[in-house]
């Protein structure tokens, strides 16, 4: 067989790209690296202080691509890209960063997917990990590549002698998953399933396939019981099964149950089995579905064995992560809402159910962006029955003006500043004004963190113009 150039190729020189040549350089393997759009990155410090590495920029080369034994492929590259399908096929191996992080630790790793929810849940399981006084660094999709979280080395992080980290929870996306093999993770979860990335896979199944990887190999599988696609296929080899939902839980499992608190009064209480845990109104996360969030990180808590106690105070204490229902102000008796993580039409649903259900408000949605492919008219009931009007934004904006004209109120704006000044003028004292785009950002922001910058920024302005803040 010819001898290759390299045993590992890069490709995309992002975030992951970038953990991946760092690692693979403590590592001294034999690489180079490569980014099909052009110099996009300020990668050239790096560059500058390793000269010796091959660098290539531009559309992909196969004749490139064939001279590595293992291509170490960032998660917004797809497989499928013409280059790539053919490099795999001629026999050329697929890697990540996550299974290379995988390698190398020998600690238990908790990974955790869905639809919504797992920025939430996994920085749930890190405080939860804090209150029970042990050293859990939370990575992945999340934002941190997990390769980041080793040592100078790239091996564990050790002091004197003894792991200095208890376990790693991982945030895990599609993207990750569909070209890791079976990872013997300790814990594993699917939180939930709704259409994303649409534009990526060729059918839903094959996104939920993708999904469902986790569960290969792993120790003890966590699933949602309200969410058929979340429960264990066949595939997996695990033994051990925990599940959480809204219903009454059965002895081992989690759920919520209506109880009596002492004044008589009726309470949530979220349950394991038919011992309650904590209450509902003891949490200060808001919405139904962050009950459920709550409920998957105590299961997955309680797998690891970690103090139960412990989790519950974190729970009680967890007040939620920035741009996900995101109190922001209340004008003129108008309450304004950044979830501006909406990115999905089941997050926006979530936000519009989490938000409504429960009381007799109503809600003025800003919503549109890039699409990604989804089909918006899942939407249609819960603005028909919740929503007091929609004003739509960016590329994808008049698509979903369209689906929602017969269901209610409709406008498209051109800007963040002017939907907000719109949803001011459309809304009722009582109501919501909630920006939870049900779409990804990058066609009028740099990502969603700076579409609810800029959301709260025209919120305090509209404040400043003389609305009253009751
Ligand atoms: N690139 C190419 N060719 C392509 C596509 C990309 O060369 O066809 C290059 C780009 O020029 C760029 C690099 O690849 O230099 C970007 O790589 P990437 O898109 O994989 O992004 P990273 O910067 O490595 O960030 C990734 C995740 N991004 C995606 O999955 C798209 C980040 O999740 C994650 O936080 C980070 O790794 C650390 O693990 C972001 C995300 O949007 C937040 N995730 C999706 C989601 O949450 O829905 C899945
Ligand atoms: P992710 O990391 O999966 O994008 P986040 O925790 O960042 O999830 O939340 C993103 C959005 O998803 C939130 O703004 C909220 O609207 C919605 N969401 C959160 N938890 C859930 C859930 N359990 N089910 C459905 N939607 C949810």
């Amino acid at each position: 067989m010819q001898t290759k150039r390299w045993t590992y190729l890069v490709l995309g020189l992002g975030k992951t790209g970038m953990s991946c040549v760092r690692h693979l350089h403590k590592k001294s393997a034999r690489f180079a690296m490569a980014d099909s759009r052009s110099h996009v990155n300020d990668v050239s410090e790096f560059v500058r202080e390793h000269s010796d590495i091959d660098i290539f920029w531009g559309a992909w080369d196969l004749d490139v691509l064939l001279q590595a034994e293992v291509l170490v492929i960032s998660p917004g590259i797809a497989l499928h890209e013409p280059v790539i399908a053919q490099a795999i096929e001629q026999g050329v191996s697929v890697s990540s960063d996550i299974e290379l992080f995988m390698a190398a630790v020998e600690r238990p790793v908790i990974a955790v997917t869905g639809s919504n929810g797992k920025s939430t849940v996994v920085s749930l399981l890190g405080d939860m990990a804090k209150h029970a006084s042990l050293s859990v660094p939370v990575g992945g999709n999340i934002g941190l590549p997990v390769l980041d979280l080793l040592d100078p080395n790239g091996s564990e992080l050790c002091v004197d002698g003894q792991y200095a980290y208890d376990a790693y929870v991982l945030e895990l996306s599609s993207f990750q998953l569909e070209r890791l093999p079976a990872m013997n993770f300790a814990c594993a979860c699917i939180l939930n399933l709704s259409e994303d990335h649409m534009d990526r896979y060729d059918s839903y199944q094959q996104y939920v396939d993708a999904k469902q990887r986790v569960y290969l190999s792993a120790d003890v599988c966590v699933f949602n019981r309200d969410d058929q696609l979340t429960n264990v296929t066949s595939d997996s080899i695990s033994t051990c099964y925990l599940s959480f939902g809204v219903n009454e839980p059965n002895m081992n499992e989690y759920g919520l149950s209506i109880v009596d608190g002492d004044l008589g009064q009726k309470r949530i209480a979220l349950m394991r089995g038919d011992s309650v845990l904590l209450y509902a109104d003891d949490m200060r996360l808001q919405g139904r579905h962050n009950l459920i969030n709550g409920l998957s990180a105590l299961a997955m808590s309680d797998a690891m064995g970690w103090d139960q106690q412990a989790s519950i105070n974190a729970l009680m204490g967890f007040t939620g992560l920035s741009h996900r229902c995101e109190y922001v102000d209340t004008i003129n008796g108008v309450m304004y809402i950044n979830d501006s993580k909406g990115t999905n039409v089941g997050a926006t649903l979530a936000a519009i159910d989490g938000l409504c259900a429960l009381t007799d408000k109503r809600v003025v949605l800003i919503a549109g962006g890039e699409g990604k492919g989804a089909d918006f008219s899942e939407l249609h009931g819960a603005m028909k029955r919740f929503g007091r009007a929609v004003v739509c934004i960016g590329m994808d904006g008049p698509q979903l003006m369209n689906v929602l004209s017969d269901a209610v109120d409709n406008h498209m704006a051109v800007d963040m500043n002017s939907a907000v000044q719109r949803a001011s003028e459309l809304a009722h004292s009582g109501d919501y004004v909630l920006l939870s785009p049900a779409c990804a950002s990058f066609d009028m922001f740099k990502n969603f963190e700076h579409r609810g910058d800029v959301f709260i920024d025209c919120v305090t302005q509209l404040g400043q113009q003389g609305g009253g803040h009751v």
